[in-house]
């Protein structure tokens, strides 16, 4: 591994260019690997280059969301804001590409198409179409896939969808020049975390928004505000102590927020409301963070679910529209969003909220959206609508094993051993994938441990002159089965979330991310220490 090898020829390929797939390049390389890595995107950054949305930003705070592998790195960027914008993360995502000279070794405007193992070279065939419709076919020993967890946009298939004569968007992938919708009437579809952010500025462009909810949202206020000198200089002075601590934390973030233990069910109510009320004014994740038990007793979620309506009682002036806007589920079971803004959007005289929950969208026709068999006359529709998130941009991908698919494997719901690797599919891992905690953390945390453990476990088999690790099915099968015993012990599985799939009509209800990052990662370092459990060397 890692000499004389032919230009189509690496130790390892990388689907895919966002922040996971720039980390492992990076790591591959320090360690004498040989990898290419392709990309659908014209340029590096993943989500980040293609949710350019009005409002987009991050919910986690810029300070945390961002490497932590080079200190260098870490002391010399300078983020603006406590919570960055998609310009200035995608600009930080290309910083880090240049910084490491990772151009050179990703491929970008192609597109993977199919990966082939055969066990005759112990390696895959990959074969990619670049943006002028030229296939290749390029070799490697791994095949790690970088493909994001929320990539594969998903557009429902309302009938009529593609008789609209106005002008239609995705969230998930906004049009690089920007979209004005001055003078116009607009509807959105959803009320997620890309509709809570976008919702708010558009509708100070729009004549008339529209918006388009089947479930309510619980959001709590982002207090974004520019960053000061003083408290990046104390960051990037403890840089290593604060990564440290969140590495020890259950969403691999957070360190830096105080937290309370025991059960919000069993608190004083009074000192229960204050301390909501003090964390709706820091803001974000803050929230969920002053009791232990918010996603394990219904009642003690309850309290937490409970004051955020009574916010949006005491925000939206029309008592319809603010009982409409009331969520009743479980809070925290979707993801919580965070807003500037977005329910008092609702008391704009330009906006108005159509519930969709007992009567679903009928028909897009081509002046609008049909409900009820009212029709709303609308110019442009935004489609807020989410994403077939953790396996829909896997298994777009045609990838083969010996024996099976990827598609054939994941029939029943994606199975895998530790996130990190698929019994039937030797020498390939996912970063980030189902059954890791990926989604329920900061990502950048959980692509940091995911690559740094791929990276050892290639050492160690090049150190060993293994060629072949496959997840064994019965390592696979048990943790499946532990994946789902921990889902159960919360109340994630109670509400219909794109954690389970059931946002995508058809798609099996699993709960696909597991909560929980430092056992986690505990275990992860404890199978490669146990010479690799569960996985098959050879
Ligand atoms: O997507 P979503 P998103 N008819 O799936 C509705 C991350 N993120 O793009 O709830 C009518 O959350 C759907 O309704 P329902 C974050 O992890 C991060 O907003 O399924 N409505 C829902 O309201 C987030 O969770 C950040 O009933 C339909 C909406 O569309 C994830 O990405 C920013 C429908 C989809 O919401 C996804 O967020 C943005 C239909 N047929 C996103 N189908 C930051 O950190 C779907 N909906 C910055």
């Amino acid at each position: 591994m890692g000499a004389a090898l032919q230009d189509d020829q690496f130790d390892a390929v990388i689907v895919g260019a966002g922040f996971a797939g720039l980390y492992m390049l990076h790591t591959l390389r320090e360690h004498g690997f040989t990898a290419r890595a392709f990309e659908v995107a014209g340029d590096v950054g993943g989500t980040w280059y293609w949710n350019r949305y009005p409002g987009a930003r991050c919910d986690v705070e810029s300070l945390e969301y961002s490497y932590s592998f080079s200190p260098e790195l870490e002391q010399e960027w300078e983020w603006t804001e406590r919570y960055a914008g998609q310009p200035e993360i995608l600009r930080y995502a290309q910083h880090v590409a240049d910084r490491f000279d990772l151009r050179r070794d990703i491929r970008f405007d192609t597109r993977v198409q199919s990966a082939v193992f055969d066990d005759a070279t112990t390696g895959w065939t990959i074969t990619t179409r670049d943006h002028d419709g030229n296939e290749r076919a390029t070799h490697s020993q791994f095949l790690i896939m970088a493909v994001g967890c929320l990539s594969s946009t998903n557009l429902p298939e309302f009938p009529g969808r593609d008789s609209f004569a106005g002008a239609s968007y995705h969230t998930g992938t906004w049009p690089h020049e920007g979209v004005d919708f001055t003078g116009k009437r607009v509807a959105v579809i959803g009320t997620g975390s890309s509709a809570v952010q976008s919702i708010p500025v558009m509708a100070e462009q729009a004549a008339h928004l529209t918006v388009f909810q089947r479930t309510a949202t619980y959001t709590v206020p982002a207090h974004n505000r520019p960053l000061g000198p003083d408290e990046v200089a104390e960051v990037k002075a403890n840089y290593r102590a604060l990564r440290a601590a969140n590495r020890q934390m259950s969403g691999g973030f957070g360190a830096w927020f105080p937290r309370g233990d025991g059960s919000a069910a069993e608190a004083d109510p009074a000192e229960r409301d204050a301390d909501f009320e003090a964390r709706w004014n820091v803001g974000g994740f803050t929230y969920l963070g002053g009791y232990s038990d918010f996603l394990l007793n219904a009642a003690s979620n309850e309290t937490a679910a409970e004051f955020v309506r009574h916010k949006i009682a005491a925000t939206v002036h029309d008592p319809e529209t603010a009982a409409l806007l009331m969520p009743s589920h479980v809070i925290g079971c979707k993801r919580l969003c965070f807003d500037s803004g977005y329910y008092e959007t609702f008391n704009r005289p330009n906006v108005s909220l159509v519930d969709v929950s007992r009567q679903p969208i009928e028909e897009i026709t081509p002046t609008g959206v049909r409900v009820g068999g009212v029709d709303y006359e609308v110019d442009d529709i935004v489609y807020a609508t989410g994403f077939d998130a953790m396996t829909g941009s896997l298994l777009k991908i045609n990838a083969r094993g010996p024996a099976v698919s990827l598609q054939e494997a994941w029939e029943a719901g994606p199975r895998t051993y530790l996130g990190l690797a698929v019994h039937g599919l030797p020498n390939m891992f996912t970063i980030s994938g189902p059954g890791s905690p990926s989604v329920l953390t900061n990502m950048i945390t959980s692509i940091e441990q995911h690559v740094e453990w791929i990276g050892e476990c290639l050492i160690q088999l090049r150190a060993r002159g293994l060629r072949r690790i496959e997840a064994t099915e019965a390592a696979q099968d048990a943790w499946v089965d532990y994946v789902n015993m921990v889902a159960d012990m919360t109340l994630f599985p109670t509400c219909n979330s794109w954690y389970l799939g059931a946002n995508v009509p058809g798609k099996t209800r699993v709960f696909m991310p597991l909560p929980g990052f430092p056992p986690y990662a505990e275990q992860c370092a404890a199978v490669a220490a146990n010479d690799y459990e569960g996985f098959a060397l050879a």
